[in-house]
């Protein structure tokens, strides 16, 4: 898949963990120079270092094997898994998602297992007089508290997450994005409210894509976002309920008409970042995509002063 050339991305899964392993060495050295703040990145690296490590296992274990080299923001042929995660929204998620599998697949072995192990002990040739047990105390109180334990372990980081997602910390920009029938605007505020701008983002017909243009996914105006800054996202709609869904950023907002939603992202890497509409909307809903392109600072204010805005 032909996607933009800005994206650099891990070519497969050993570099996932060499990554992850260079990641350590720096922090290592790091460490030496200034000990309070290099612990604080060491920590934040080796997270992540973890997190990809997990996002691999996750992957191999899902049976499928999805590729690592065209690692990118838009949906691929066959895909079971996330696209991997391009915001801290979407890190946050991915990694519930995670602790959640190895939880339901853990449970679902002792269950297997258990199982197994009742019909071949308990079958009728082996016990031609059955137990009359009917109440067992122990057991009881292990399977009313081990439930109880598994909710604990997955209610906590879930609505921890749930509040991480709610807001931004210090949005540094905001974009508003207005939903119709069938397209999306981009309404860029500014302080000077004469130099507010909005733009219309039309999909890209079959008939006029170029080489390498996703299908169904290319708009003509893509929305335009600086790398590395927190931008506040505002969602509304003009005619009836959309919704603003980018996957690799782990959005998913309605768009209501005469109300304004509100959520958040920061994106790392320079890149293209694909959605779609996710509310049925109308009879051509699978045709407003959403196409968000992340640029450098510098590129960004080019771009800014073309619309006029110095
Ligand atoms: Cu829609």
């Amino acid at each position: 898949m032909v996607l933009d050339s800005t994206h650099n991305l891990p070519s497969s899964s050993s570099d996932l963990f060499r990554g992850s392993k260079d990641s350590r060495n720096k922090c290592e050295n790091d460490s030496v120079v200034s000990r309070g703040d290099s612990l604080r990145h060491c920590e934040e690296r080796s997270d992540a270092a973890i997190q990809k490590k997990y996002n691999w296992i996750a992957t191999a274990l899902s049976g499928f094997a999805m590729t690592t080299t065209a690692m990118a923001s838009a949906p691929e042929p066959w895909q079971i898994n996330f696209q991997p995660a391009a915001s801290p929204m979407m890190e946050g998620i991915t990694e519930l998602h995670t602790l959640l599998l190895y939880i339901i697949r853990s449970v679902a072995v002792v269950v297997a297992l258990l199982l197994g192990w009742v019909i071949y002990k308990f079958r009728a040739s082996r016990n031609p007089i059955p137990s009359k047990t009917s109440h067992h105390v122990i057991l009881e109180i292990i399977w009313t508290l081990l439930p109880v334990v598994i909710l604990i372990m997955i209610g906590i980081p879930s609505i921890k997450l749930l509040f991480h997602l709610d807001k931004p910390q210090d949005a540094q920009m905001t974009i508003k994005v207005i939903a119709h029938q069938w397209y999306w605007s981009y309404e860029y505020p500014q302080n000077d409210v004469s130099k507010t701008f909005t733009y219309d983002s039309y999909m890209i017909e079959d008939k006029d894509l170029k080489p390498g243009q996703l299908r169904l996914l290319e708009v003509d105006n893509r929305a335009m976002v600086p790398v590395n800054t927190t931008v506040r996202i505002l969602v509304t709609s003009t005619d009836v309920l959309h919704s603003f869904a980018v996957p690799s950023l782990g959005i998913k907002k309605d768009a209501v008409p005469g109300r304004i939603n509100e959520t958040w992202f920061r994106i790392a890497k320079e890149g293209v970042y694909y959605g779609q509409c996710s509310e049925l909307c109308g009879t051509r809903h699978g045709f407003m995509p959403i196409a968000i392109h992340v640029v450098s600072k510098a590129q960004y204010d080019e771009w800014l002063k073309s619309k006029g805005i110095t």
